[in-house]
């Protein structure tokens, strides 16, 4: 599971990363602050099991009965109109975030940098050209990979009687995208039958748009929304927009972890811990902060990558455990670990995620919630809590 910030350069995504994973990366006010990238586990949040059973358990996972659970976030360089054909730092910030499933598409939505990701004043660039701009990179990208090996693709189907989705699926398997999602885009535009012969440069940018937004599926996070002075532009984004601050998050994390104030990531405000000193420049920062949650309900991070997971690419959380009594795994360790795995996933692929072994030895499974005995090809809900029956254990 790997979640990817893209945008334009300077727009605050190295600010996000180091909010989400707590490690901190360079970020300044001036574009391509970040050249490599940066890779980290941040965290998103599920109601854990222990609600359910109205048990208390030590994890440093859960807390309070909100359940962390780690996915891998990357940063990478920003872009400028023309990445493509290698403006700025051309095409590697695509490279680099390839193998992410979702991205979250960082947008200066208070106008405060220009195109090529250079400072201006609050308020005086469109965000809106960004959110085009950088989706159209995108699809440039996608378009040019494949016209690039069109006519060798349809030499294939010719002379070796190779089949039109093969073809283009290997041309994007270095983006993890599969077989079955490129024919079931072929199919959504009646371009199964069609001759490749035929396709035309429209036609190619129909699919690949189509393509993209099936496989990489894109949230929009309106960042600096601390300085924008008018919200209301987020109606004006078709896609999922979700206000946020990067820089109110990552001050609210430091402060947390100086012991200063009580923050919970995805909290709709803080509180500042009582009988704590707090020099005036800190307590100017989070009056600032105040102002920040009167205009936004919460700093939008957390928010935006639970919904990266569970509304984009509609995961579930599930916990399994080898013992069904205890909840617990062999060490005595309750409810150790949470998985996220696609929404119609059966028990057999859960056994599939924890061990290959003990998939190979499948013999049931049991819903630790009702007790009942389930078959390898039932489908789990999120939140479900799942022993493994297998004749092979791991290892
Ligand atoms: N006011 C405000 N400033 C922010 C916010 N997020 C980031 N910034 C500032 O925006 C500037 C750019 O932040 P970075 O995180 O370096 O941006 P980036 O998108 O990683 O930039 P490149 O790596 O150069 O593409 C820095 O000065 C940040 O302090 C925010 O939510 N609000
Ligand atoms: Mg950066």
């Amino acid at each position: 599971m790997q979640i990817g910030l893209l945008g334009k350069a300077n727009v605050g995504k190295s600010t996000f990363f180091s909010a989400a994973t707590q490690t901190t990366v360079a970020s300044g006010n001036f574009p391509f602050t970040t050249i490599e990238p940066n890779i980290g586990v941040a965290y998103v949040q599920a109601d854990c099991a222990c609600k359910h059973f109205e048990i208390k358990h030590e994890n440093e996972l859960c807390v309070n009965g909100i359940r962390f659970i780690p996915v891998k976030l990357i940063d990478v360089a920003g872009l400028v109109p023309g990445a493509h054909e290698g403006k700025g730092l051309g095409n590697q910030f695509l490279d680099d975030a390839r193998q992410a499933e979702v991205l979250i598409h960082v947008v200066d939505i208070a106008g405060t940098t220009d195109l090529q990701g250079q400072s201006v004043a609050v308020g005086t660039h469109d965000p809106l050209e960004d959110v085009a701009f950088v989706q159209d990179e995108f699809d440039q990208w996608f378009a040019d990979i494949l016209k690039r090996e069109w006519d060798k693709i349809t030499r294939e189907i010719d002379q070796k009687r190779a089949k039109l989705t093969d073809g283009i699926a290997k041309r994007f398997s270095g983006l993890g995208i599969r077989d079955f999602q490129v024919q079931e885009i072929l199919q959504k535009l009646g371009f199964m039958a069609k001759n490749p012969k035929e396709w035309n440069d429209d036609d190619i940018e129909n699919f690949v748009k189509e393509l993209r937004k099936g496989t990489k599926p894109m949230i929009i996070a309106a960042n600096k929304a601390d300085l924008c002075k008018d919200l209301s532009i987020l109606k004006k984004i078709t896609d999922n927009a979700i206000p946020c601050s990067a820089e109110t998050e990552l001050l609210l994390r430091k402060a947390s972890k100086a012991g200063i104030v009580s923050y919970s990531p995805g909290g709709k405000g803080f509180t500042v811990v009582e009988g704590k000193e707090i020099p005036t420049a800190q307590q100017k920062a989070l009056d600032m902060v105040k102002s920040v949650f009167s205009k936004i309900p919460s700093t939008g991070i957390q928010q935006i990558l639970n919904t990266a997971v569970f509304d984009s690419l509609n995961l579930i959380a599930v916990y399994p455990v080898e013992d069904e009594n205890k909840l617990a795994d062999k060490d005595g360790i309750i409810l150790p670990d949470a998985k996220l795995i696609p929404q119609d996933s059966t028990a057999k692929d859960l056994a599939s995620l924890v061990h290959a072994d003990i998939a190979k030895g499948f013999l049931h499974a049991i819903d630790c919630k009702t007790k009942q005995r389930i078959s390898g090809d039932q489908k789990l809900k999120n939140g479900d809590v799942i022993k493994i029956v297998s004749t092979l254990s791991r290892g």
